[in-house]
């Protein structure tokens, strides 16, 4: 019966890992004129829960983050750049 049990949660364990699964996007972002405009972008996105990593570039308008999905949304991503007083386009 434990070896059953324990078989169980392993089995939910799993589940939960194969679900959580690391996301890249690339989202159009307007208004950045300069570098320090992407080092305020990036500094917006980087706090967030579930970010792993985010690279900002001014020359193609676009921020590239790398995220877990069950921890952060692309959505509160584009929210925390429009925080930035930057706009974050939504991905067509
Ligand atoms: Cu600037």
């Amino acid at each position: 019966m434990r070896f059953f049990r324990g078989m169980l949660i392993s089995g939910a364990l799993l589940a939960e890992l194969a679900s959580a699964k690391e996301v890249t996007t690339q989202i159009p972002v307007s208004g950045m004129t300069c570098g320090s405009c992407a080092v305020a972008v990036r500094k917006g996105l980087t706090p967030l829960e579930g970010v792993k990593k985010a690279d900002v570039s001014v020359e193609q308008n676009k921020a590239t983050v790398v995220y877990e999905d069950s921890q952060v949304t692309e959505k509160q991503l584009r929210e925390a750049i429009n925080k930035t007083g930057f706009k974050a386009e939504v991905i067509q």
